[in-house]
């Protein structure tokens, strides 16, 4: 499986099926750059903190366990057993809530499964994931009103879906393997219909670079039927716009004795909330839809016409939808218009969130969870034999607010690279590190690694393509994609550094220093056969694990089932909800003027804070990430030029001066009001607490920011 995003791999999956960004993922791990001890010799971590995200990364590999040494501001190597036992010291002093076990969503099932019991026989549910930042929005907003907290198709809906609504998600660069499904949906008459503030190549238009015809004569198969320029946080007028229309055309089916337009029996049987939703699509005018979706009635009706024309429909979305102040509602707008014409839990039709990280839902599915009650506390209980704690933990955004206030004294990071990833960034900086202990699980090193607690500890792990030689033989782990299907995996290079240790190993290294032995805890023999992990995880979860075991190398993985595939609603009401919207904006601020809306943006060039290079050539911006894109009126009319140095400045009422200078004004196709820059580097401008209200994901495609041209500044 590859170690980059969550897409999934078909059953007949082609060995060479192209992805540059699974190909860059792979090679950015397989680097014949090592960052080994030496390296430390000539760098300060005062000194790498004016380093480029890129160049530090760059610096290759890391080889060895590190431990941080203030005295002489250099991480230094350590031995594994003396690291397992320095950071056992410091968390048995701790008060046990204090402490958070994070996790970016890499790590397989196994590592996930046993850091999570790790966390919870050390004594606490704190354990907030990358999702926190991402699809926790989907994971909450979506099982608010199908009752299930992921995607509902399935690799085959893809090839019987006639339609797919595209709202805020970027194939081409984030999941490039979705491209060569609709390709051939294109070429079987299926329509595409987007929604997204900017013009992405990767949805307008694709060669396959595996069809030497396309390859030759540079024929393009045309990806979107309708583009619509929707402005950021404008989605819910827009949704809202095709579903008056829909509900228009069915109003004059019934008036003409026609074949009804809206799937009654579906919304009857199965459905709740309709009246209430379809008069508050009545009762908005026209007007306010166009002026807050920033489309055109026209364009909203065409839209309306492709999802009556067509039998089944797959809405897509992505960050553009879950990263708003109202995400859960731009998600429940999504299900709305699907559950009009009974779009859900049928053939070729569904709900089509598209995950970021490789085993991201996986994790949560093993118990990575803060709240409680999604895990099955009462089989930890008698599998490991203690009392799981009953308080929820905390997410992100407590997390971060925890530092903020001091009550949280310690980070263990198993991947990624909080520090970079959330808002406030600056003030992130200067709490990571007066925490009492940080252990990083890293392969690389990053931003997170600069500013080292009290105690600081850098281990470093293998890769999933690497060799993980146990006890019992090499051994192989297992990862969830986004359509819920388990496979299995075996890492064939070898290991950067013979020093490294899997994050399995490392996990169980914790435990052993830190958690008292009992009997039931065979941590050593978990770490020589993961096969025996793997049987906890089906006693602990049997339905969705099945014979895994034996299961997880079927092509295409075993799929753990999803109710709401089944039409069985597992939402309080038993039924699929539909959500009359209080709001016709996902934003949690006014339009005033001045007052742009930022989108943070990713390149092809990047996986999220790591930043593979400087060319982002789908939208023709190379050598540069300092860069913020607006469109020629709001140049203009903001009394700039192209080309001019400028400083955004975020624009929240908490009198807290944020901003990003050094940004170079570029022209780019965008609707007025919405500007768009770089993610991470724009993480400075967001604020902590601008969150989705409900699932409290980070906001980053709409904050609220003024532009300041930089000569003002200097004056
Ligand atoms: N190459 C590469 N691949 C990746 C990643 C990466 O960084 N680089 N990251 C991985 C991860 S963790 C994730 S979560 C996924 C992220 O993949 P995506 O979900 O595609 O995330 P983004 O690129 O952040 O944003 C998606 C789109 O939302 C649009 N958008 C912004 N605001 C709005 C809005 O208000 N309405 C609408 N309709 N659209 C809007 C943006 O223009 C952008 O095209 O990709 C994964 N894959
Ligand atoms: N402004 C803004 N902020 C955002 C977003 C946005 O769109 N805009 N997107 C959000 C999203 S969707 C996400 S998912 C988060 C991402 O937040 P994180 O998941 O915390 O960050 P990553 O950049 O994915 O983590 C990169 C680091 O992971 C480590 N790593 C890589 N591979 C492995 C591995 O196999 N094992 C281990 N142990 N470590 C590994 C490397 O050391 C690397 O430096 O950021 C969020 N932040
Ligand atoms: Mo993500």
């Amino acid at each position: 499986m590859c170690v980059s995003c969550a897409w999934p791999k078909p059953v007949n999956y082609h060995p060479f099926e192209f992805c540059e960004n699974g190909a860059k993922a792979t090679l950015w791990e397989l680097t014949s750059h090592r960052c080994s001890p030496d390296f430390w010799r000539d760098h300060t971590v005062s000194q790498l903190r004016g380093w480029k995200d890129h160049d530090l990364e760059m610096t290759g590999r890391l080889t060895h366990p590190l431990r941080y040494e203030a005295a002489t501001d250099r991480y230094v190597e350590v031995g594994w057993d003396e690291a397992f036992d320095g950071i056992a010291k410091v968390l048995k002093v701790l008060e046990k809530d204090s402490v958070v076990f994070y996790s970016s969503g890499h790590a397989s099932l196994e590592a996930s499964y046993l850091y999570a019991l790790l966390a919870r026989l050390y004594g606490n549910n704190n354990l907030p994931q990358s999702s926190n930042m991402c699809h926790e929005t989907t994971s909450v907003g979506l099982n608010k009103v199908i009752g299930s907290p992921v995607g509902t198709i399935v690799w085959e809906d893809l090839e019987k879906a006639d339609a797919f609504f595209f709202f805020g998600q970027n194939p081409g660069s984030n999941s490039p393997r979705f491209l060569h499904p609709l390709q051939d949906a294109k070429k079987r008459g299926a329509r595409i219909v987007t929604f997204n503030p900017i013009l992405e190549q990767g949805l307008i238009s694709f060669i396959n670079p595996q069809s030497p015809a396309d390859m030759l004569t540079g024929r393009e198969t045309q990806i979107s039927d309708q583009y619509h320029q929707v402005q950021a946080g404008g989605d819910i007028a827009a949704i809202l716009g095709i579903c008056k229309h829909v509900i228009e055309a069915d109003d004059r089916a019934l008036a003409e004795g026609g074949e009804r337009v809206l799937d009654v029996a579906f919304i009857e049987e199965h459905t709740t909330g309709f009246e209430k939703f379809v008069e508050m699509a009545r009762s908005s005018s026209w007007a306010e839809i166009e002026r807050e979706s920033g489309l055109t009635e026209v364009d909203l009706r065409k839209a309306g016409e492709v999802y009556i024309g067509a039998k089944n429909v797959i809405g897509v979305y992505g960050m553009g939808l879950t990263q708003h102040s109202q995400g859960a509602l731009n998600v429940a707008m999504v299900v709305n218009l699907l559950l009009l014409r009974g779009n859900i839990g049928r053939e070729g039709a569904g709900c089509c969130p598209v995950r970021g990280h490789s085993n991201v839902q996986g994790q949560r599915t093993v118990g990575i969870a803060e709240k409680t009650k999604l895990v099955p506390m009462d089989k930890l209980k008698e599998l490991f034999d203690f009392d799981p704690p009953t308080k929820d933990g905390i997410t992100i955004v407590d997390a971060v607010k925890g530092l903020m206030s001091g009550k949280v004294k310690a980070f263990i990071s198993l991947g990624g690279n909080l520090v970079r990833a959330v808002p406030d960034q600056k003030e992130m900086e200067r709490v990571w590190a007066e925490q009492e202990l940080v252990v990083m699980v890293s392969t690389k090193l990053n931003r997170s690694h600069l500013f080292p607690a009290k105690a600081a500890y850098i281990l470093p792990c293998l890769s999933r393509t690497e060799i993980d030689k146990q006890e019992t033989g090499n051994q192989a782990v297992t990862t969830e994609d986004s359509f819920s299907h388990i496979s299995g995996t075996v890492g064939k290079r070898t290991p950067a550094s013979k020093e490294l240790k899997s994050e399995l190993a490392i996990v169980t290294g914790i435990a052993k220093a830190v958690i008292a032995p009992r009997p039931k805890l065979k941590w050593d023999e978990w770490t020589g056969d993961y096969a025996l992990v793997r049987d906890l995880i089906e006693y602990s979860y049997p339905k969705d694990f099945k014979d895994y075991n034996a299961r997880m190398f079927q092509p295409g993985g075993f799929y753990r089932g999803n109710s709401a595939h089944e039409r069985q609603w597992m939402t309080p009401e038993k039924k699929a909800v539909f959500t009359a919207p209080d709001r016709l904006n996902a934003l949690s601020f006014a339009n005033v003027s001045g007052r742009f809306r930022l989108v943070t943006i990713r390149s092809n060039d990047q996986f999220n804070t790591t930043i593979y290079g400087y060319s982002d050539r789908f939208r023709g911006i190379e050598g540069t990430r300092d860069v913020v894109l607006m469109c020629e009126e709001d140049i203009r009319a903001a009394g700039l030029s192209a080309g001019q140095d400028v400083t955004l400045v975020s624009d929240f009422d908490d009198g807290v001066r944020r901003e990003l200078a050094g940004l170079k004004v570029i022209k780019h196709d965008l609707p007025r009001g919405t500007v768009a820059a770089y993610y991470p580097e724009c993480n400075v401008l967001n604020s902590i607490d601008h969150h989705d209200e409900l699932s409290k994901t980070p906001a980053s495609k709409a904050i609220p920011v003024r532009i300041e041209p930089s000569d003002a500044n200097e004056g």
